[in-house]
């Protein structure tokens, strides 16, 4: 069984940091052991399962994850689950169909520590032309567009490898439990006055059946989903004391 703390530090601040990754996961039973075998060592998995029928929730504690159950359907309500479950000062989010490698995670836990970013992303390098479909990628892109225009931010992806601090995200009092939660955990930080960063992570086809943006009926909810989260109104700033 993994510990829950990681003993590295960076340079100039001492001490072992504690971090979590939260994996959702729907029918992932041939992904499991690569994602897995890929935590870094000593940080803790917390694999979101919702009913899995391929034996994923027993996969997963087999291999010394932590399993979270979430009856509510939904990649949101996933991640969200996670982070609720989560106690390390950092929390992660990885997807958990081996298309992303969460051994990517380590410089940007690493830039959270340093205190020069508070939330830091993924944008998705496909290595392989199948690697993102291109109806994704375009949809993707048009949000970052949206996103821009809604929040000044210039980001590139919205990419689901990510880490913040635990406390923090809470605060942000997300409420989307479907495909808008990673765009709304974003547009909430971004209008909280958060220091976003994005890094460059490779992207490789997924392991396992497509759920989500590989398949037309993922893509029209998603895109549903996250036009809901753009049209939130921002939340009013803050009186000053
Ligand atoms: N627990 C849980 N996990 C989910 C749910 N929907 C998706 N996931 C997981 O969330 C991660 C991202 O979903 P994916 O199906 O990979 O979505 P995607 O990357 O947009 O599209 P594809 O890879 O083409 O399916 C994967 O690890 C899924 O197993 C859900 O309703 N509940
Ligand atoms: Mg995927």
């Amino acid at each position: 069984m993994r510990a829950v703390t990681t003993s590295f530090s960076p340079p100039g601040r001492p001490g072992p940091a504690s971090v979590d990754v939260v994996l959702p996961c729907l029918d992932e039973a041939a992904a499991l052991p690569w994602v897995l075998d890929h935590v870094p060592p000593g940080w803790r998995a917390l694999v979101v399962d919702n009913g899995s029928t391929d034996g994923s929730d027993r996969i997963a504690r087999e291999l010394g994850a932590t399993v979270v159950r979430e009856e509510r359907r939904g990649f949101g309500a996933a991640c969200h689950a996670g982070l609720t479950a989560a106690t390390a000062d950092i929390v992660c989010f990885c997807d958990c169909d081996a298309s992303l490698d969460p051994a990517d995670l380590v410089p940007f836990v690493h830039e959270i520590l340093a205190g020069t970013a508070d939330l830091v992303l993924g944008r998705r390098r496909p290595r392989t032309r199948g690697a993102w479909p291109a109806h994704a990628r375009a949809g993707n892109l048009a949000l970052s567009r949206l996103l821009r225009r809604r929040t000044g931010l210039r980001l590139r992806d919205l990419g689901p490898l990510r880490a913040a601090r635990r406390a923090e995200l809470l605060a942000l009092g997300l409420t989307d439990r479907r495909s808008g939660y990673p765009l709304q955990m974003v547009v909430r930080a971004a209008d909280a006055g958060w220091r976003i960063t994005e890094h460059d992570v490779p992207y490789a086809p997924r392991t396992g059946a497509s759920k989500v943006t590989g398949t037309w009926r993922g893509t029209f909810h998603a895109v549903r989903d996250m036009s809901r989260v753009l049209q939130e109104p921002k939340a009013p700033a803050e009186v000053a004391s």
